[in-house]
């Protein structure tokens, strides 16, 4: 029993589905530019996703950087968010030549912490950009009431929340605009890929004339943009993932069930809680290893490696402690988001993963 487990694998269609997917595209030659396949996805996925308006990008980073871009934000004004994410939202806030103000997040599920938002206020604030992290849902009311009395946009980083509900409708629905993930770990994926979501009719053109160079004609250019087109053998894998998504994510839930089962007594190890009213996505199986385990999680991450598990500790280091930012982006205090950063541990989950490796990687934990 020595093959390895990866953190997950990549949901596929049955590969003669996805070739005859994809043979028409030997008869039109049309491979990118919003062909036929990326306006079919487009429109299958806002039904999916229950969202006024939505705009496909070549990943989610890309979505996020427009999706920034196209608030018109001034150079240097500041945008709070959160550390405890992949490098991607930092980035994304920092390409756009803004000020990322490092905001903590609540112990209970990784999530910005909304009271200690307004704290964090100054008159250079635009924007609050909070992360639904591992598909944990935000304190989106309260970030609202903030955002209103304030002013400012609030832009989700949706990455990891595919096809959730919050209180009956799409995530994705929430604040100016939400971003997704459509890459190849994540839970729906178009190889690469990724979405913007939002209300305000007038964003989807401003983000298409982002994405695609700000061309109106073969002789007209009308604003700077960049190439973030979602090309069409993505968009057909997009088509064929989405036929078996419920059958995907059903798969997914029995695991993560039986992975609560197993590890809910085992002292030391945590979850995180759930909210009410979230229809979940069971995107990633993250854990808690409290100072009261016996083992400190990287003894528990080294341990799975040497069976050669590969369990990853996603969000470590915070990506306000990565040497690319070092010493430039203050925080006064990240306390939680420090001490998550150290205790979590992503377990593997995936649609094909058996439930026996579930139980040795349980084994292995308790
Ligand atoms: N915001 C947030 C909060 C995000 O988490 C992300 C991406 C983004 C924004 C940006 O979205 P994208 O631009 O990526 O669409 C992975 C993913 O590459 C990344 O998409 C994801 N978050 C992040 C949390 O995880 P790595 O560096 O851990 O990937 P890697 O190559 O180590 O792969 C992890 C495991 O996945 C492998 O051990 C096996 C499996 N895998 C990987 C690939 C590439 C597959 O089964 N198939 C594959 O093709 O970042």
């Amino acid at each position: 029993m020595d093959e390895k487990i990866l953190v997950t694998r990549s949901s596929i269609p049955p590969y003669e589905e996805y070739i005859e997917a994809i043979k028409p595209l030997w008869e039109t030659y049309w491979l990118t530019n919003m062909g036929k396949y990326y306006r079919e996805l487009e429109t299958e996925l806002k039904t999916y996703l229950d969202v006024p308006q939505i705009s496909l990008m070549v990943n989610g980073h890309m979505a996020l950087e427009l999706a920034i871009q196209a608030m018109d934000f001034p150079e240097g004004a500041e945008v709070i968010t959160t550390p405890f994410t992949f490098i991607s939202t930092t980035h994304a806030i920092v390409r756009n030549r803004l000020k990322p103000v490092f905001c903590d997040v609540k112990r209970s599920d990784g999530t910005i912490d909304e009271t200690k938002i307004e704290g964090l206020i100054t008159e250079n604030t635009v924007a609050i950009l909070p992360v639904h992290v591992y598909g944990n849902v935000c304190n989106i009311k309260e970030i609202q009431k903030i955002a209103d009395e304030y002013h400012l946009k609030v832009i989700y980083d949706a990455a990891h929340a595919f096809g959730l509900k919050y209180k009956d409708k799409g995530i994705g629905s929430y604040g100016d605009a939400s971003i997704f993930s459509f890459h190849a770990t994540k839970v729906f994926n178009t190889i690469e890929g990724g979405a913007v979501t939002f209300s305000e009719p007038a964003l989807y053109d401003k983000l298409y004339d982002l994405k695609n160079f700000g061309i109106h004609g073969e002789e007209l250019v009308v604003s700077v943009g960049a190439n973030a087109k979602m090309n069409e053998f993505a968009a057909v894998m997009g088509l064929c993932n989405l036929k078996h998504i419920d059958t995907a994510i059903e798969e997914r839930r029995l695991r993560y069930e039986r992975y609560q089962e197993l590890l809910k007594d085992v002292p030391g190890i945590y979850f995180f809680a759930d909210k009410q009213g979230v229809k979940k996505n069971y995107g990633y199986f993250p854990i808690l290893v409290g100072e009261d385990c016996a083992r400190t999680r990287d003894e528990l991450y080294d341990r799975l490696k040497e069976r050669k598990i590969y369990a990853r500790k996603y969000f470590y280091p915070l990506t306000s402690d990565q040497i690319c930012f070092e010493n430039k982006y203050k925080n006064i205090d990240l306390r939680n988001a420090r001490q998550l950063s150290k205790e979590v541990l992503v377990l593997p989950l995936y649609e094909g993963l058996e439930m026996e490796q579930i139980e040795r990687i349980c084994d292995l934990v308790s």
